[in-house]
């Protein structure tokens, strides 16, 4: 098995498919993640995906990805706009990173409008819904390309 990519998703997005289908979609998160597999497999990658409620683990999974992870795909949820912590865990890590939000961030509430991630990221995907997290997946399987062709 390749080195898999890590596909961490932040707080709350537990409920996916639960609460608020109308801002999030009506998939839940174990449908997102055989997507997400479903399409890492068809380009010949895999993928870990993990979901935490707490900043901390969010933050040692990141550390982990540093010796086990291909690159990172984060949607780190409400941490985005808030976690110091993630940005640095995230510029130690040395590896590709992908922000991702279901939701067009943009459109929505002004806190929602400044990520904390972004400068550590390669690229930011957002507004799709559950397709994001496919489109996340060609976009880092493009940089790993590039990246092993260096
Ligand atoms: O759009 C996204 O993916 C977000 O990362 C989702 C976060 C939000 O804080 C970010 O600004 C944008 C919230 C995740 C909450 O997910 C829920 C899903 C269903 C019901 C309630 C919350």
């Amino acid at each position: 098995m390749p080195t898999p990519i890590f596909v961490l998703n932040g707080p709350n997005l537990n409920l996916l498919g639960v609460r608020e289908p109308s801002i999030y979609g009506a998939e839940t998160l174990e449908d997102v993640k055989r997507r997400t597999q479903a399409r890492a497999e068809a380009l010949g990658h895999n993928v870990d995906f993990r979901q935490s409620n707490v900043e901390g683990e969010l933050v040692t999974w990141i550390q982990e990805a540093r010796d086990k992870a291909s690159g990172i795909v984060l949607n780190a949820g409400a941490y985005t706009h808030t976690s110091i912590a993630i940005l640095d865990a995230l510029n130690a890590a040395e590896k590709p990173v992908i922000e991702l939000h279901l939701s067009n961030v943009f459109r929505r509430e002004s806190f929602r409008h400044h990520s904390y991630v972004a400068p550590a990221a390669q690229g930011v995907i957002c507004g799709f819904g559950p397709k994001g997290y496919e489109l996340a997946i060609e976009a880092m399987a493009d940089l790993l390309t590039r990246k092993s062709a260096r």
